[in-house]
């Protein structure tokens, strides 16, 4: 299986849900926190040019945020990046279609 990593801080709904999606797909992950940490929150910057989190590596492949790991999921896309029997199937919840 891939190593996961996801960028996260403490108080963030995004990372949250995120997480929830990884762990119902029973996908182990590294959190990294962010914040009060000044070396993790350069390189997040630097490995993903982005400033907000959750920032969601898969080996070196940057998925981005929970909007971009959602979408890969909703289009069946990340079953095989997570190495995973692709689901023909995927089921999207409502909050995964529309996060707001
Ligand atoms: N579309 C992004 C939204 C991420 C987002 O807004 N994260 C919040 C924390 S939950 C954040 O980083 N806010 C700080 C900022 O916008 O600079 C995603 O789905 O990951």
């Amino acid at each position: 299986m891939p190593s996961v990593i996801i960028y996260t801080t403490l108080i963030c709904p995004y990372c949250v849900r995120a997480k929830n999606l990884l762990k119902k797909k029973g996908v182990e992950f590294k959190e990294l926190r962010i914040d009060g940490n000044r070396e993790l929150m350069r390189e997040m910057l630097e490995r993903s040019k982005r400033r907000t989190v959750p920032q969601i590596f898969i080996d070196d492949y940057h998925v981005g945020g929970y909007d971009d790991l959602a979408e890969l999921n909703a289009f069946g896309k990340l079953d095989p990046l997570l190495g995973l029997a692709p689901d023909l199937e995927p089921e999207v919840t409502e909050e995964e279609a529309d996060p707001t």
